[in-house]
């Protein structure tokens, strides 16, 4: 068990919230997690895995790295997964019975970092889909409104996906090269050029605040001036599946041998525990 205060239930506002808009900014949530989520992160730059990736070019201020799937190696992550009532507020959130862990994800510009976070929605890299769905992104230092994650508004419910491409070389990712549409995809957005078309919601941030997004919501973020760290829980709920891409998904779990429509395996994607709050 755990000596942090865990996370209050998830009210029907809420989750009404996050089925329309597909993103809600939940204040505080993991305020007391704050110092063992760092504490995590830091050891997770100095030992770092092979999916560790500078996105930005030589030469920038300040770095933009990102690193995923450690949770099983990085004590403080596996107590926050498991421990932290994370998985209520993913259930409440979702309208899920069941919570299962996908994978972490640490994002941390540094300062100065440069790098826009591209438009994107994380459903098309993944191997998994459906309606239930939520990442839970946790920045652990202050973040003002210009460098905090962007997100628009109820883009989780377009019929076509927007077109994932590499954050490094911003081509295809899954080796096609179109840039105006691709299989079912669409272009990704400029709302910045197009404030009419598209809402974006953007909430400055205090360490330990969470913001929800569904796996569907397309989102974004500018470079930032400060040290901007953020941890991603990425879990998914009862109607989720297995669906092949066309290639190589990110992450990749290499040999997990599952086949389109079934469950994630339980031995690979663990239940998380319910019944914190
Ligand atoms: O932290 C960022 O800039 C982007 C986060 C993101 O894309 C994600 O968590 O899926």
């Amino acid at each position: 068990m755990t000596d942090h205060a865990t996370a209050p239930p998830i009210s029907d506002e809420l989750a009404d919230a996050f089925a329309a808009d597909g993103a809600v900014h939940l204040e505080g949530l993991f305020a007391d997690w704050v110092d063992e989520l760092a504490a995590g992160v830091a050891r997770n730059e100095a030992e770092p895995s092979e999916f560790f990736d500078d996105n930005g070019t030589a030469g920038d201020a300040g770095r933009f790295w990102d690193d995923y799937c450690n949770w099983s190696r990085i004590p403080e992550f596996e107590r926050f997964a498991f421990d932290s009532g994370i998985a209520d507020v993913a259930a409440g959130l979702m309208r899920s019975e069941t919570v299962q862990l996908f994978h972490e994800h640490v994002l941390v510009k540094e300062p100065g970092a440069p790098r826009p976070t591209p438009w994107h929605c994380d459903a098309p890299y993944y191997f998994v889909d459906g309606l239930q769905t939520v990442s839970i992104w946790i920045p652990l230092d202050p973040v003002p409104t210009k460098s905090t994650l962007r997100l628009i508004r109820g883009s989780h419910l377009w019929d076509e996906a927007v077109h994932p491409v590499s954050w490094t070389t911003m081509t295809g990712f899954y080796g096609d090269d179109h840039t105006t549409h691709s299989g079912g995809f669409q272009p990704a957005p400029d709302p910045d050029a197009e404030p009419d078309r598209f809402e974006v919601m953007e909430w400055a941030c205090e360490p330990g605040d969470a913001v929800a997004f569904h796996y569907r919501t397309v989102h974004g973020a500018r470079g930032s001036a400060n040290l901007r760290r953020a941890f991603s829980l990425r879990m998914v709920g009862d109607d989720a599946r297995y669906v092949q891409r066309r290639g190589t998904t990110s992450p990749p779990f290499d040999g997990h041998d599952m086949v389109d429509g079934q469950r994630l395996r339980e031995d690979w994607f663990p239940m998380l525990p319910l019944g914190f709050g």
